[in-house]
C-alpha cells in the first residue's frame, strides 16, 4: 500500500466513513485482509484525534466570531456617543466621581495637577538617583521592547540586562549617548523602585490601594530616553497612569476595536507597528480610531482595562504607572475572568 492510498483512507475516515466501509472496500479492490487491518489499525485513532481536533478549532472559531462581532456592534454604537472616542482634560476629581465618570464606564480620562501635593512632583533625574541610589542594579530592556529575542525574554519574566542606576540616569538626558534602553515593567521594577513609590501613594483622597502589602507589586516605573516606545499592547487590570518628567504622546485603541488589531503572536501586544501600520497586510486595522493625547508632568491618563495604548518618550521620561486603583471588588479578581495571572 503506498502513501497515496494512505492518504485516501486518511481523508475517507475524515470524510465520516468507518472502518468497516474502508474494509470491504479495500478487500474488494484485493488488498489481503492482514494488510488492511493493520493500515486501518494506524490510521483510525489518529484520524478520529485529528477529527475532533477539527470540531473543536470549529466550534471556537464560531464562539470567537460571536464575541469578536458583539465588540463591533458595541463598538459601532458607542461611536455616536460624546465621550467614547473623545477625551476632555480636566483637573483630578475627587475619587467617587473618577469612579462613577471613568473607571466604571470604562472611559479614557486626562487629569492635570496630580501632583500638586506630591513629593514626586519635585523629582530631577539627579534626585532621583540619590533616591534610589547610584549603585543600584536595576534592569534595562531595549526600546524595541518585544521585538523577538526581547519579547521572548519579557515573556518568561527574564531581566534583559542589568545596569548601574547612576550610569543608566547619565545618559537619559544625553542624546549623544545612544544609549537604546529603558526601564519597562518588569517582575523585578516594582522592588527595586520601591523608595520612590513613597513619593506618589497619597497623590489624592484614596486612590490607590496595598501600601506595604503585598498589592503594592502593582506600581511600577518606566523610565526612558527621548525616542523609546513602548509597542501596541493592552493590560489586564485598569491603569492609573502617572507622568512625573517629561514627556509623552499616547495613542489609544478601545478595546471593543480589539477584532481589528491583530495580536496572533505576542500574547497582549500587537504585531502591528502603530506608528506606521502595515495596512496591506492588516488591512482590519485601518478601521480602528486611535485617540493620541500628548501628557506632561503632573498630568495622569486612566487607561481602562483592555484598551490598547502605545506610547512614545518625546523627551527624556518618568512615569508610574499604577495598576492598583482602590476599586470593588479588586482589580485582583479580573485574573479569574482572564483565566490567567496578571
Ligand atoms: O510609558 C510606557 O512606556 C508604557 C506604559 C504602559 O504601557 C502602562 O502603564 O501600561
Amino acid at each position: 500500500m503506498d502513501d497515496d492510498l494512505r492518504q485516501w483512507i486518511a481523508s475517507k475516515l475524515h470524510g465520516g466513513h468507518t472502518v468497516d466501509e474502508l474494509r470491504l472496500a479495500l478487500v474488494e479492490a484485493g488488498f489481503s485482509t492482514k494488510e488492511v487491518e493493520r493500515e486501518l489499525s494506524f490510521a483510525a485513532p489518529y484520524v478520529s484525534a485529528i477529527s475532533q481536533q477539527a470540531s473543536t478549532i470549529t466550534r471556537l472559531n464560531k464562539k470567537l466570531s460571536f464575541s469578536h462581532g458583539l465588540f463591533k456592534v458595541l463598538d459601532r454604537q458607542l461611536r455616536h456617543t460624546q465621550h467614547y472616542l473623545g477625551v476632555q482634560k480636566i483637573k483630578l476629581p475627587p475619587f467617587g466621581q473618577f469612579m462613577d465618570e471613568y473607571y466604571y464606564r470604562n472611559r479614557i480620562g486626562h487629569f492635570t495637577g496630580v501632583l500638586d501635593n506630591c513629593a514626586a512632583k519635585h523629582w530631577t533625574l539627579q534626585n532621583m538617583v540619590e533616591k534610589v541610589g547610584a549603585d543600584t542594579m536595576v534592569e534595562v530592556r531595549p526600546e524595541k521592547l518585544y521585538d523577538g529575542p526581547s519579547f521572548a525574554a519579557y515573556d518568561t519574566g527574564e531581566p534583559e540586562k542589568w545596569v548601574r542606576f547612576g550610569d543608566y540616569m547619565g545618559t537619559l538626558d544625553n542624546p549623544e549617548s545612544g544609549n537604546e534602553f529603558y526601564i519597562a515593567a518588569s517582575p523585578y521594577n516594582s522592588t527595586i523602585f520601591s523608595a520612590l513609590k513613597k513619593d506618589i501613594w497619597n497623590f489624592s483622597d484614596g486612590y490607590l490601594v496595598g501600601e506595604d502589602t503585598d498589592l503594592d507589586y502593582q506600581m511600577v516605573f518606566f523610565i526612558g530616553h527621548q525616542g523609546a516606545v513602548t509597542p501596541l499592547h493592552y493590560d489586564l487590570v485598569n491603569v492609573f497612569f502617572i507622568q512625573v518628567y517629561g514627556r509623552k504622546l499616547v495613542h489609544l485603541i478601545p478595546s471593543l476595536q480589539t477584532p481589528y488589531v491583530s495580536n496572533d503572536s505576542r500574547d497582549r501586544f500587537s504585531d502591528i507597528d502603530l506608528l506606521n501600520p502595515n495596512l496591506e497586510l492588516y488591512p482590519e486595522f485601518a478601521k480602528t480610531t486611535a485617540i493620541e493625547i500628548e501628557v506632561g508632568p503632573g498630568d495622569a491618563l486612566f487607561i481602562p482595562v483592555g484598551w490598547w495604548h502605545h506610547v512614545t518618550y518625546l523627551t527624556a521620561s518618568i512615569s508610574a504607572s499604577c495598576g492598583n486603583i482602590n476599586a470593588d471588588p479588586h482589580f485582583r479578581d479580573y485574573r479569574n475572568f482572564f483565566g490567567r495571572d496578571l
